[in-house]
């Protein structure tokens, strides 16, 4: 607190900022001073908010979006329109303004009378899907930066795909200093410069202010030299002189690298004696420092109310696109792949793509490989990418581990984007939520991969793309002390639960080849969130021959059922499928039938109606087998079941080795089983 107290009291700060409201009065102003206003009295009637950041980035986003941003308010998915990502999500008020102010649909004076309550599209934060113009969600600092990196990649890669004359735009963010501060910034501008995204820009909000005082209290980065040494183009400006904010956004037009435009601000500019502090960053400004600030602006308006000019003026922005799309629309009516053009946007599959897995899964079944399931990945891979030139895949620098690149796939390099593989480098924060943006852009469908283990490091963007419910498919590979000898810090424990215990995620752990292909068929095929494919390093034994259904759809199915009346029944996923099996056999031997479930995908399961699930998990006693913690399996094992796993971190030592020492073998199955039975 004594570093806001001080900042309070910084002339310099107050100085500026009455030099600046001083400047004549210009429509733009008056513009931007509409955002301002609405910020102000949202988050003054919501009790809670960030009027800060709308009130210093105002100016800034109305040169963007009155001059630069392509887009039409008529037709917000409009799919060659600019994106524009608030990273600095906290700022929302900013964004519903500015798509209020430009007249789009579903975003009313009402809409912003209920910034913050429940079931409104303005949100706390920006959220996708409450509004069409709302591109991402944004929030968790830093990941917007990297999911708009996801998004400018996805456009370059669909313009080297269908050509300028349907792919042509641009991606704009506005990133604030905690976005800078963030891990994931460094990975994603690293990537953004390395690839030569030039058509990138980033209007970074240097305001020298985050929530705890003044940002030198943690930071003392060079934040061009920085960006400079990524390989970036940089600017730096006035975030208060329109026709400074427009020459650098022209320059960034222009660059054929990425461009980080710092633009100086002051933040709550207007605001008499909070502008410049971080008690302007997240509250309300209070109702006496709301007037002042609206006075300090020159804005004599009621609440909530915008003058005829200037609603005038910002609905002509609004419109401003509209020949752009109409030409547009012009020539994708007489484009010769217009139908895989649009096909690809609406996210639907080809049609001969059945085909392709039909006849794979076929040749499976007569081959009956036995492969680590990784293996079997790359092996459907060779089937799926040729068959749906929309996937889009790429490795957190695992490529040989993960087993992710197949033949004719072409890597994507500066200069060239045709591609259909990323070298991510060791990002795999980054990774994760570029794929999002990718998602998000449309008419590419991601996949990534790393090892199960850094999953830890994917999280928050898992974790945004499954809020946003969107189409990425990760492969993580490497899912258990079955990798054997990298160790403890390589052998993933609670990875499966805690990203099960995560919504909309879809988790699968295939036990062989087949239920590899069809949890890749259900992987692909799903558009409501991330799919996680959790493979083996070490190979597995064909456990199934029949094609005819998906089994792996239903989430668990009895792959073997006892022979006789089941005294047990064992449940398995991945990897412990195959042990099952064969302590199955041995019990046989002694007499005791036992059935085996294999449980591929808990979500799919869950989903089932009870009595399938009834029937699947028997009335006998259970005995649940993951190399892995042991933490939500009782929801399938039920009070008197036995569950066989790890709760450890693992060790280092050949995976055989491993297994033994932690009792994961057949014989122990067996044995457990007995015991229980007493
Ligand atoms: C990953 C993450 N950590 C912490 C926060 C909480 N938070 C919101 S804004 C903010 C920092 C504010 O500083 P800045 O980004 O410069 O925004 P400004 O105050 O200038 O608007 C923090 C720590 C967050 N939203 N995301
Ligand atoms: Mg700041």
């Amino acid at each position: 607190m004594a570093a806001i107290a001080e900042a309070a009291g910084d002339t310099s700060v107050l100085a500026r900022q009455a030099e600046i409201l001083s400047r004549p009065m210009t429509p733009t102003r008056r513009m931007a001073d509409a955002i301002r206003a609405l910020s102000i009295d949202a988050v003054e009637k919501a009790k809670s908010g960030h009027p800060g950041m709308p009130m210093g980035m105002a100016d800034v986003a109305t040169v963007l979006w009155s001059r630069f941003l392509k887009f039409d308010a008529a037709d917000p998915r409009w799919p060659d329109r600019d994106r524009f990502v608030l990273s600095a999500g906290h700022g929302s008020m900013l964004l519903y303004s500015l798509i209020h102010l430009t007249g789009h649909a579903g975003m009313t004076i009402q809409d912003l009378q209920s910034f913050r309550q429940l079931h409104s599209p303005a949100a706390g934060h920006p959220e996708y899907g409450e509004h069409p113009a709302i591109e991402t969600t944004t929030g968790p600092l830093g990941q917007g930066f990297a999911t708009a990196v996801g998004m400018a990649l996805a456009e370059r890669h669909l313009a080297a795909r269908f050509g300028k004359s349907l792919v042509d735009h641009r991606t704009w963010v506005i990133a604030s200093d905690g976005d800078l501060m963030e891990g994931i910034s460094h990975e994603a501008a690293s990537m953004a410069g390395h690839l030569g995204l030039s058509k990138l820009t980033v209007l970074y909000d240097d305001n020298h202010i985050s929530i705890d005082g003044d940002t030198a209290l943690a930071w003392s980065d060079d934040v061009l030299k920085r960006f400079a040494a990524y390989g970036w183009a940089t600017k730096r400006v006035d975030g208060h002189d329109p026709e400074a904010v427009a020459a650098a956004m022209s320059f960034a037009v222009r660059s054929k690298k990425p461009t980080l435009i710092a633009c100086r601000t002051i933040i709550g500019l207007g605001a008499p004696t909070k502008a410049g502090t971080a008690g302007v960053h997240g509250a309300p400004l209070g109702s006496e420092e709301a007037a002042a600030a609206k006075a300090a602006l020159g804005w004599h308006e009621p609440p909530f109310t915008v003058p005829q000019d200037v609603a005038e003026r910002w609905h002509a922005a609004g419109a401003r696109g509209a020949p752009a799309r109409r030409s547009w629309l012009k020539r994708l009516a007489r484009h010769n792949q217009r139908s895989e053009f649009e096909r690809a946007v609406a996210g639907k599959l080809p049609d001969n793509w059945h085909e392709a897995v039909a006849a794979l899964k076929q040749e499976i079944a007569d081959g009956k490989p036995k492969l680590a399931t990784r293996a079997s990945s790359q092996k459907v891979l060779e089937s799926l990418v040729p068959a749906t030139p929309e996937l889009l895949g790429g490795s957190a620098d695992l490529t040989g581990s993960n087993l992710t690149l197949v033949k004719g796939m072409g890597s994507i390099a500066t200069g060239n984007f045709a591609g259909r593989y990323m070298h991510y480098g060791i990002r795999e924060h980054a990774m994760a939520a570029a794929a999002n943006g990718m998602a998000l852009h449309g008419g590419v469908i991601p996949y990534t991969g790393t090892f199960f283990v850094f999953t830890d490091y994917m999280r928050p963007a898992i974790r945004l793309g499954a809020l946003m419910r969107q189409r990425v498919i990760h492969v993580l590979t490497h899912d258990s002390i079955g990798l054997g000898e990298d160790g403890p810090t390589h052998q993933p424990i609670e990875h499966l639960a805690s990203l099960r215990a995560m919504p909309n995620v879809h988790v699968y752990r295939p036990a062989d080849t087949l239920e590899t292909a069809e949890c890749w068929e259900l992987a692909v095929r799903r558009t409501e969130g991330p799919s996680l494919l959790v493979l083996t390093r070490q190979s597995l034994p064909p456990l199934r021959t029949d094609v005819a259904e998906n089994r792996c759809a239903r989430g668990g199915y009895v792959l073997a059922e006892a022979d006789g009346p089941r005294r047990a029944t064992l449940i398995a996923t991945g990897s412990e499928v195959s042990l099952a099996m064969d302590a199955r056999q041995l019990l046989a031997n002694d007499g005791i039938a036992v059935a085996v479930v294999s449980l591929p995908s808990w979500e799919l399961f869950a989903a089932q109606d009870e009595a399938y699930r009834a029937a699947v998990l028997g009335g006998a006693p259970r005995i649940g087998i993951e190399a892995a913690c042991g933490f939500g399996w009782e929801r399938w094992l039920g009070p008197d079941g036995v569950f066989l796993g790890i709760n450890s971190f693992g060790a280092s030592a050949p995976a055989d080795a491993l297994y033994r020492h932690f009792g994961l073998t057949p014989d122990a199955i067996a044995a457990a089983v007995k015991k229980r039975l007493g």
